[in-house]
C-alpha cells in the first residue's frame, strides 16, 4: 500500500502541517526520492553511501518480544542499529530538486527498543543524529538529534505518536529525548522530519544512529524527500436544474433538490470547490385509449396512421418528460359510389335533398364509425307540377282519351314552342303554339308531359294517357 502510494508522481490529499498543527492546506506532494531498506527499494530510489549495521523486520528474531513492530511487519525491514559505539553513519545522496516546489521535507520513521527481550530501550548517550548539507556536501548542519531516555531504557513515543520534526534552521541541533522510562506497551515508532523551503536546489542527508549494547536498537525505515505545492482552493456556484437524477462533476447522484459543495480537482490539482443549487424535477407516467379515423396526431405531433400501443414523450409542468403510453386504434374510412333516378327530388343516404341532376358527395358512417363518403351520380326527372308556383297552365281532359286542350295559352306571353315528352324526356312530337287542341289518341297508356317553352321559362305539365 504505502508502495504504491509512493510509486504514484503526484498525490493530492489533506496534510496536517505539523508545524502550525491546526492549519490544513491542500497540498500537492511529489515524492522526489525514497528509500525504504528493502531487497528491492521501491522507485524513486534515494541510493546511499555507507554500509548498513544490518536489517531487521520486526519478526525478523523469534526472540523478538514485539511482534508486529511496524517497521517489520512481515517481509517489510528496517535499517537496524544496536551495539555500535561509534554510530553507523549512511549519506543519502545529493539529489538535485526541480523549481516549482513551496516546502521539500524529508523524513523517516524511527523507532528504540529492544529486538532482545521485553526490557531495555536506547539510553541518553543513544542517538540518531540527522544532519543536511544543501550545498552538495561541502558543509554539513547537525539539525535534529533524538535520544534514548535520560533515565535509561527509554520508549520514548514510539507509538506513533512521537514526532521529532523541525524547520531547516536555525543552523543547530534540536534535541528530543524523553523524560521518562518503561517498558514499551504500544507498538509503533516515532516520525522524525527536517522541513525545507521550496527553493533549495539540492540536499544530501547523512543519518548516525549510535547504540551503546545490543539491548539499545534502533530502526530506521521510509526515508523519503518530497516536494509540495501549495494550493488555494478555488470556489464557483453554479445552478443546475434536471430531470430526475443530476451527477454531480465529482459523480456523486443526487435524486432530489438540494444545496451542496462539490469537490473535483482544478487545472493545478487543487481543490476546485461548487456550491451546486440543485432543482431535481420529476418526470411523469400516463396511458391513454386512442380510437381514431385514419389518422391520429400525438401529443408530440407524430402522425400515426395504423393501431398501434406506443410511447410518446412530451414536457410536462415541471418541463421533464411526460412519457404517454398510447393504445391507439385506427379505423378507416371508406368510399363508394352509385348512380341514382330520381323523380322530382333524391333523398341522399345522409338525408341530403336534391332536386337537379348531378354529381354529389354524401357522407354517413361505416360499420366503424368513419365516414363512408358516397358518391351519387343523379339524374332527376319531374312530374311537371309545381305544387309551390301552380301553374298558369292547365291540360284537360286529364286523363285523356282522345285529344287533350292546353289552357292558358293566349294569356301568359310568347310561346315559343310546345312539345309532347315521355317519361324520359325524349320528344313524342312538337305542337304547334297556335294550335290548343291536340290529338293523343294515339299514344299508348302511360304518363307523359306537355312542355311548354315560353318567354319566362319553361313548365311541364303531367298527363296520364288512357
Ligand atoms: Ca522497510
Ligand atoms: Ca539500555
Amino acid at each position: 500500500m504505502t508502495n504504491t502510494l509512493l510509486k504514484n508522481a503526484k498525490l493530492v490529499l489533506i496534510f496536517t502541517l505539523l508545524s502550525s498543527g491546526s492549519l490544513f492546506a491542500q497540498l500537492a506532494v511529489d515524492t522526489i526520492a525514497y528509500q525504504d531498506f528493502e531487497v528491492t527499494p521501491a522507485a524513486p530510489v534515494w541510493s546511499y553511501t555507507g554500509v548498513l549495521a544490518d536489517v531487521q523486520s520486526g519478526n525478523a528474531s523469534p526472540i523478538s518480544c514485539i511482534p508486529n513492530t511496524p517497521l517489520g511487519i512481515n517481509s517489510s525491514q528496517a535499517w537496524h542499529v544496536a551495539q555500535v559505539s561509534g554510530g553507523n553513519p549512511i549519506t543519502f545522496d545529493n539529489t538535485l530538486i526541480n523549481p516549482g516546489y513551496d516546502s521539500i521535507r524529508v523524513n523517516f520513521k524511527l523507532a528504540g527498543l529492544n529486538l532482545n527481550g521485553p526490557t531495555g530501550g536506547p539510553d541518553n548517550l543513544d542517538y540518531v543524529l540527522v544532519e543536511y548539507s544543501i550545498d552538495n556536501g561541502a558543509t554539513f548542519v547537525s539539525r535534529l538529534r533524538v535520544r534514548g531516555s535520560v533515565v535509561s531504557n527509554s520508549f520514548w513515543a514510539y507509538d506513533a505518536t512521537g514526532v521529532a520534526a523541525v524547520q531547516y534552521l536555525p543552523a543547530s541541533e534540536t534535541t528530543f529525548e524523553p523524560t521518562t522510562s518503561g517498558l514499551q506497551v504500544a507498538e509503533g515508532y516515532s516520525f522524525c522530519e527536517i522541513s525545507f523551503p521550496g527553493n533549495i536546489s539540492q540536499v544530501m542527508i547523512r543519518i548516525t544512529p549510535r547504540s551503546s549494547t545490543s539491548t539499545d536498537s534502533w530502526l530506521v525505515d521510509n526515508l523519503v524527500l518530497t516536494g509540495e505545492i501549495f494550493c488555494a482552493p478555488s470556489t464557483n456556484s453554479i445552478t443546475e436544474i434536471t430531470c430526475d437524477s443530476y451527477t454531480s462533476p465529482s459523480g456523486a447522484i443526487y435524486t432530489s433538490s438540494a444545496i451542496f459543495d462539490d469537490t473535483i480537482p482544478n487545472a493545478s490539482g487543487c481543490d476546485s470547490i461548487i456550491t451546486i443549487d440543485l432543482t431535481v424535477s420529476s418526470s411523469s407516467l400516463s396511458s391513454i385509449t386512442e380510437i381514431t379515423c385514419d389518422s391520429y396526431t400525438a401529443p408530440s405531433g407524430a402522425i400515426y396512421t395504423s393501431s398501434a400501443i406506443f410511447d410518446d414523450i412530451i414536457s410536462n409542468s415541471s418541463g421533464c418528460d411526460s412519457t404517454i403510453t398510447i393504445d391507439l386504434t385506427v379505423n378507416s374510412s371508406s368510399s363508394s359510389s352509385i348512380t341514382e333516378t330520381s323523380l322530382d327530388v333524391y333523398t341522399a343516404p345522409s338525408g341530403a335533398t336534391y332536386t337537379t341532376s348531378g354529381i354529389y358527395e354524401d357522407t354517413i358512417l361505416n360499420a366503424a364509425g368513419c365516414d363512408s363518403i358516397i358518391t351519387i351520380d343523379l339524374t332527376m326527372n319531374y312530374t311537371g307540377i309545381d305544387e309551390l308556383n301552380e301553374s298558369i297552365y292547365s291540360i284537360f281532359p286529364n286523363p285523356v282519351k282522345d285529344n287533350i286542350t292546353i289552357k292558358g295559352l293566349s294569356e301568359n306571353g310568347e310561346i315559343q314552342s310546345i312539345h309532347l315528352i315521355d317519361l324520359n324526356g325524349l320528344e313524342i312530337k312538337e305542337i304547334n303554339p297556335d294550335e290548343n287542341t291536340v290529338d293523343v289518341s294515339s299514344l299508348s297508356t302511360g304518363l307523359y308531359f306537355m312542355k311548354i317553352v315560353h318567354e319566362h321559362g319553361v313548365e311541364k305539365i303531367k298527363f296520364l294517357k288512357e
